[in-house]
């Protein structure tokens, strides 16, 4: 009886918490994912894609993306692209601070979500889910659609499909 007494008070502080941290300003709504897209894989063996979403912080607390999972691949780290002498490389960023009225944007050869070891390669006009974790908001999942292999570049030369 003691013991269900503890559970019960114990669940009445975290929802008192929950109520807390949303009068503190800090709810999900308070981010807005929007843009959100991915790479088609290039080949069919392709073991690892990219995402890019743009982060909006609505509310009046910096809140900090922590991590990133999705079904669609084993793991999902947020990269930022660096230049090492003429070399592009990729640096895992551990997580990233989104100042109340601040807007990230991920793109190509900057922030992005890299998606590793895929469950299946990404097809065109496909859709996957990502499911961003905020220190202050809590989960909030996107669905991402997949556009076509050089999605989101400005500057990619002509496919050579047919339109
Ligand atoms: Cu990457």
């Amino acid at each position: 009886m003691r013991r269900i007494l503890l559970e019960l008070s114990f669940t009445i502080a975290l929802t008192l918490a929950a109520i807390f941290s949303s009068a503190a300003g800090a709810s999900a709504s308070d981010i807005m994912v929007t843009g959100a897209f991915a790479r088609a894989s290039a080949t069919p063996v392709a073991k690892s894609g990219a995402a890019y979403v743009s982060i909006m912080n609505h509310g009046i607390i910096t809140d900090r993306l922590l991590a990133i999972t999705t079904a669609a691949a084993r793991s999902a780290e947020l990269h930022s692209t660096v230049m090492d002498g003429d070399m592009m490389k990729m640096e895992p960023v551990e997580h990233v601070d989104l100042p109340p009225g601040g807007t990230l944007e991920m793109k190509p050869g900057g922030l992005h979500i890299m998606l590793i070891g895929l469950v299946a390669p990404l097809k065109q006009d496909g859709e996957i889910q990502l499911t961003l974790r905020f220190e202050k908001a809590g989960d909030v999942t996107v669905k991402v659609p997949v556009g076509e292999v050089a999605a989101g570049s400005h500057d990619h030369t002509p496919d050579t499909s047919s339109d």
